[in-house]
């Protein structure tokens, strides 16, 4: 599958083009994961291009909102495994950060593998986490951060599992762009997943 000319599309913050071509290749039986991971880098040079100042925080809007769009044509596409539920999965991006792009499709993979996944939205406090997890009795948090400032409320985050008691009944997941191994044990957390493929592999791996 060549997503070489969508990338390009969607760099250029080319709405209808980039979304015409998208159609095109999951027509021509495009992988959808492989489509959002060519978008997923496609906004990783736009964000490049904002940090040189090329680009301003309109085009940033811009890109969510294309990616938003082109994520509602993917994702039906994902395969939905049958089967009962597989346990339970708290997720958000934290306190601070409103970032959520990332962190839906990892929610909607999650769900399509059967698990129940209780999405919190985004700029959530550490409270409403410990909250989540006494009411579900999940055996997974994951928690994402697209801004470096918001590693402390990440960190913030797991302490207030730690406080409550609730640390050892869960597997603390962590991810977004800017996070990595490093970052995770910085946090306090129990892995480190690099895109929404990972996050399943991992979330299996605990709730198997
Ligand atoms: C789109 C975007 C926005 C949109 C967000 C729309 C939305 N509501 O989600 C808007 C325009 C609102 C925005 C705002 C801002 N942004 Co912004 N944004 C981006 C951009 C270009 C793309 C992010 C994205 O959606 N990527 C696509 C998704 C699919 O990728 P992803 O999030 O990485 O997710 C994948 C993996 O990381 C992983 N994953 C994600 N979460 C999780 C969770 C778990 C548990 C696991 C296992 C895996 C996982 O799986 C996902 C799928 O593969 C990034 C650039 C970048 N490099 O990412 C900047 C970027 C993150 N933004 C940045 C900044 C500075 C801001 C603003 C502060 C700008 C401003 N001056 O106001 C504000 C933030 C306000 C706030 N309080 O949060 C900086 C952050 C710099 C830093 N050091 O912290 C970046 C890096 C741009 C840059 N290079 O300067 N932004």
């Amino acid at each position: 599958m060549d997503t070489v000319t969508m990338k390009e599309q969607m760099i250029a913050i080319a709405e209808e083009e980039t979304l015409s071509e998208i159609k095109r290749l999951l027509t021509g039986g495009a992988e959808p994961l492989e489509l959002i991971e060519a978008l997923r880098e496609a906004m990783s040079v736009i964000g490049e291009r904002f940090e040189k100042k090329e680009y301003f925080l309109s085009e940033l809007i811009m890109a969510a909102e294309i990616f938003n769009r082109a994520v509602a044509l993917i994702t039906p596409r994902l395969k939905v495994k049958e089967g009962g539920e597989k346990g339970a999965v708290v997720i958000g991006t934290v306190q601070g950060d409103i970032h959520y792009i990332g962190k839906n499709i990892v929610a909607s993979l999650l769900r399509c593998e059967g698990y129940a996944v209780h999405d919190l939205g985004e700029d959530v406090k550490p409270e409403a986490f410990v909250e989540k997890v006494k009411e579900t009795g999940a055996k997974v948090v994951g928690l994402s951060a697209l801004l470096t400032i918001a590693f402390e409320t990440m960190k913030e985050t797991i302490d207030q599992l730690k406080e409550a008691g609730l640390r050892d009944q869960v597997k603390v997941l962590v991810g977004g762009a800017p996070v990595d191994e490093t970052v995770a044990g910085y946090c306090g957390a129990d892995a480190y997943g690099k895109d929404a493929a990972e996050a399943v592999r991992l979330v299996g791996s605990y709730l198997s």
